[in-house]
C-alpha cells in the first residue's frame, strides 16, 4: 500500500475532526520519521511535545519489553509494584509532595479543576456550587466539556452547549486582568505559562511571577498546565522555573508517556491533594504498570541526557539562525527553547510553506494559518539541528 491509500481509508472510515498534512509515518527513530515510500522527514512537531525522548527511545523500549513480561494492568482496586516508584520519581523530578496519575492531558486538566473545586470548599471554605475558576483568552487545555468551557476558541467550542459554568476568562499576560476578576469565591487561576495552540505565545517576563503574587496574597489556587511546556521543553524541566512561579498545582502529560502512551498527571502538595478521598476520583487506566513503567524511564532519559540543557542551547542557535534567514512575508520568531515559532505576516496561508517543508523533508504544521510552530524532540544534535535549519532556509527564501 502506498501513502495515498491510508490516507483514502482515513478518509472514508474516519471522523472529519482533523485535517491532516498529507503524509503518511510508517516509521521513526529519534528526530526523524519515515514514510511508506522510504523517504525520511526531521519530526518538526514531535507530537505536539509529546515525544520530547525522540521516536522509540532505546531505554523507553526497554522498559516496555521487560514490563510487558511482567503485568500491564491491574486496575486501582490493587496495588501494583511500578505505581509508587513512578510516582516517588515523578514527585522527585517535579519537587511535589504528591502525584496523581490519569491518562490524557484534558483528564490532567480536569482533575485539577476538580482538586480546587473541592479545595475552595473544605479548605478555603467556599460554598459548594458558587467556585470560580479564572481562566484566560485564547488558552487550550484539551477537548472534553469541562475544558471546553472555558475555551474562546469557536473550532473547539461551537454548537457543544450548554457549557459548564464557573469559569471567568480575562486577557492573557495581564495580571492585572486576574486581579480585577477574584472574588471571595475564587479557587483558582488556571494557565499555561506559553500559550501553545495560540501559537507559542511567551508572556512578558514577570507575568507568571506576579499571578503568583496575586494568587498567595488572595488564598487562590495557582494552577499551570505544562501539558506541552513541560519536561524540558522550553529549556527548563518546567517552563516556570524560568520565572522561579511555583505553582501549587501542575498538569502534566505528553512527554510523561515517553512518545509511547497516553500518561498524565497532576502534581500538588499534600495539603491540597488531600482533598481526594477514596471515591472521589480515578481512572481505569491511570497509574497502571506499563505506563508507569514508562513514565520512570522517560523521565530518567530527561535527566540522564540533559534535555534541559540541549533544549536550551538549541534553541538559542535555532531563532538566531532563523533570524537570519531572508524572506520578506516572516514577522516574528519567537519561542523559548526547542518550542518556538515563526509568525507569517497576517493574512498569509502557511499551509503551502507546511507542504513545501514536507517537500524538502521536513514536517511541521501550521496553526491560525499564519503561524508555524517548530518544536523538533529534544534528543536532535546541533548537526541534525544546523541541517534542519537549511531545509527551512532554502524553502523560506523561495516564498514570494
Ligand atoms: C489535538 C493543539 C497543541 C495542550 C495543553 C492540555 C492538552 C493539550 C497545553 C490536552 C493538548 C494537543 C491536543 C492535540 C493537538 C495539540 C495541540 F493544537 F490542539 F492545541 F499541542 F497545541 N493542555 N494539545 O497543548 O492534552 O488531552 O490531548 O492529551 O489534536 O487535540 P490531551
Amino acid at each position: 500500500m502506498k501513502s495515498q491509500d491510508f490516507i483514502d481509508l482515513d478518509e472514508k472510515y474516519g471522523a472529519h475532526n482533523y485535517h491532516p498534512l498529507p503524509v503518511v509515518i510508517a516509521n521513526a527513530k529519534g528526530c526523524k520519521v519515515t514514510d511508506p515510500e522510504g523517504k525520511v522527514y526531521f519530526d518538526f512537531l514531535s507530537a505536539y511535545s509529546a515525544v520530547n525522548q525522540g521516536h522509540l527511545h532505546p531505554k523507553i523500549i526497554k522498559a516496555v519489553r521487560d514490563q510487558l513480561n511482567r503485568v500491564t494492568l491491574t486496575s486501582r482496586a490493587f496495588h501494583n509494584d511500578k505505581m509508587g516508584l513512578f510516582l516517588k520519581k515523578l514527585c522527585e523530578f517535579t519537587g511535589y509532595e504528591n502525584a496523581l496519575p490519569m491518562n490524557t492531558g484534558a483528564e490532567a486538566v480536569e482533575t485539577a479543576i476538580k482538586a480546587a473545586r473541592r479545595w475552595g470548599v473544605e479548605v478555603k471554605g467556599v460554598e459548594n456550587g458558587k467556585q470560580e475558576i479564572i481562566c484566560v483568552n485564547d488558552n487550550f487545555h484539551g477537548r472534553t466539556i469541562a475544558v471546553i468551557s472555558m475555551s474562546n476558541d469557536p473550532d473547539s467550542t461551537v454548537n457543544y452547549g450548554p457549557y459548564l459554568p464557573g469559569f471567568k476568562r480575562v486577557p492573557y499576560a495581564d495580571a492585572d486582568a486576574i486581579a480585577r476578576a477574584v472574588t471571595p469565591n475564587t479557587v483558582a487561576v488556571i494557565l499555561e505559562p506559553i500559550q501553545g495552540e495560540a501559537g507559542v505565545c511567551v508572556p512578558p517576563h514577570g507575568y507568571l511571577a506576579k499571578v503568583r503574587e496575586i494568587c498567595t496574597k488572595n488564598k487562590i489556587l495557582f494552577i499551570l498546565d505544562e501539558i506541552q511546556t513541560g519536561f524540558c521543553r522550553t529549556g527548563k524541566r518546567f517552563a516556570w522555573e524560568h520565572e522561579g512561579a511555583r505553582p501549587d498545582i501542575m498538569c502534566l502529560g505528553k512527554a510523561l508517556g515517553g512518545g509511547i502512551m497516553p500518561i498524565s498527571a497532576i502534581v500538588a502538595d499534600h495539603a491540597i491533594m488531600k482533598v481526594f478521598t477514596p471515591g472521589s476520583h480515578g481512572s481505569t487506566f491511570g497509574g497502571n504498570p506499563l505506563a508507569c513503567a514508562v513514565g520512570i524511564a522517560a523521565l530518567e532519559v530527561l535527566v540522564d541526557e540533559k534535555l534541559d540543557e540541549n533544549a536550551e542551547r538549541l534553541g538559542k542557535i535555532f531563532r538566531e539562525e532563523m533570524g537570519k534567514i531572508k524572506c520578506p512575508r516572516v514577522k516574528l520568531v519567537r519561542g523559548k527553547g526547542l518550542l518556538n515559532a515563526v509568525l507569517f505576516e497576517e493574512k498569509f496561508e502557511a499551509w503551502n510553506v507546511c507542504l513545501a517543508l514536507r517537500d524538502a523533508g521536513l514536517l511541521a504544521k501550521q496553526t491560525h494559518g499564519n503561524i508555524i510552530r517548530f518544536a523538533p524532540p529534544l534528543v536532535i544534535t546541533e548537526k541534525e539541528l544546523r541541517e534542519a535549519i537549511a531545509i527551512i532556509k532554502g524553502v523560506f527564501e523561495k516564498i514570494a
